[in-house]
């Protein structure tokens, strides 16, 4: 039994009121979790409020039919002062990577909880729900929904669904295990439409963002005899094409369908926002560590970290970060 378990069991005896959040720019993973979570703990008779920084993207607006999720503003209103709440924070190993609203949360709560599946914190693994070998948190809250013995609603089902084919890239990462097809194939049992979920999750994309696709890729650089691709994303590309960062984001798994490369590098900007970088491999090559030397996290084949340089600056060293998995 993971020591998960009785971790959150604690947790949840010591407090009463409690805020969900997720990272900014949040996922279908994170989302996901965030529904079927507070259903658990509506069942437990708990109160629970979720809170994001960021707007839910327009593809994952189906993962919360009855509008659970409340995005932070200086207007919202808490049903509780933030003094008396303790904090989940789901999909995230780092309470500072929630966004904006971690200013307003920071030194106030009681406590938090961290529910995740990424690399990086092992400092926090004595006390919070990390499973790393999890596809997705959503297969971590799924794990909560047998542990308790609650039956996961319609609702539930399909957020949680949604989450782990989006963490997944459609059932095909590396952490894709036996196990994860069937909790997929239980949530389908309980209502969860795999073609219904992967129509507004893949085929959802907006003209703009076709436009800024196109933008990023004509950016490519090619390194190491065709096995590392480099891309740029410039708060002036998403100005010149409408789009939105998120939807650029997603530009980074291009280069990984192409024969033979196995590393690819996304250096993106937000208007006004920090320098990123996001790295993808396939195989062998482990990106968590360059992430976590860079002061970011994530996974052995998807991570990432922001970067205090410049864009061209990051750009490069990137691009030599990556130098020690191809010493030609
Ligand atoms: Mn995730």
């Amino acid at each position: 039994m993971h020591r998960g378990f009785a971790n959150l069991e604690r947790f949840l005896s010591r407090h009463d009121r409690f805020i969900i959040s997720t990272h900014e720019s949040p996922d279908g993973d994170g989302l996901g979790a965030e529904i079927g979570f507070r259903e658990i703990l509506g069942h437990m008779g708990r109160r629970a409020v979720i809170l994001n920084s960021d707007p839910v993207p327009d593809k994952f607006l189906f993962i919360d039919p009855e509008h659970e999720i409340n995005v932070y503003s200086d207007s919202v209103e808490l049903p509780y002062p933030v003094d008396d709440c303790a904090v989940f924070v789901l999909d995230t190993n780092d309470f500072d990577n929630i966004g904006r609203l971690f200013e307003l949360l920071k030194g106030r709560v009681r406590e938090v909880f961290i529910v995740d599946h990424h690399e990086g914190g092992k400092d926090k693994l004595e006390s919070n729900f990390i499973k790393v070998e999890a596809s997705s948190t959503c297969e971590i809250i799924y794990s909560l929904f047998v542990y308790f013995n609650i039956t996961p609603s319609r609702k539930a089902a399909q957020a949680l669904y949604a989450g782990m084919l989006f963490d997944t890239g459609s059932f095909r990462y590396p952490k894709t295990t036996p196990e994860t097809f069937r909790i997929a194939g239980h949530l389908v049992e309980l209502g969860a439409d795999p073609f219904r979920s992967y129509e507004h999750i893949y085929e959802n994309n907006s003209l703009a963002s076709f436009a800024l696709r196109a933008m990023i890729l004509s950016t490519m650089e090619v390194h190491h005899g065709g096995k590392l691709i480099a891309m740029k994303l410039t708060p002036e590309m998403l100005a010149r094409s409408g789009a939105s960062f998120s939807e650029g984001e997603l530009a980074i798994n291009v280069p990984l369908t192409v024969q033979g490369v196995v590393a690819s590098i996304l250096v993106k900007q937000d208007a006004n926002g920090p320098v990123k970088v996001s790295l993808r491999t396939k195989g062998d090559y482990d990106v968590a560590q360059i992430a976590i030397v860079n002061g970011g996290g994530g996974h052995k084949n998807a991570a990432g970290y922001k970067s205090g340089y410049s864009l061209e600056e990051t750009f490069r060293r990137a691009i030599r970060d990556m130098d020690r998995f191809f010493a030609d």
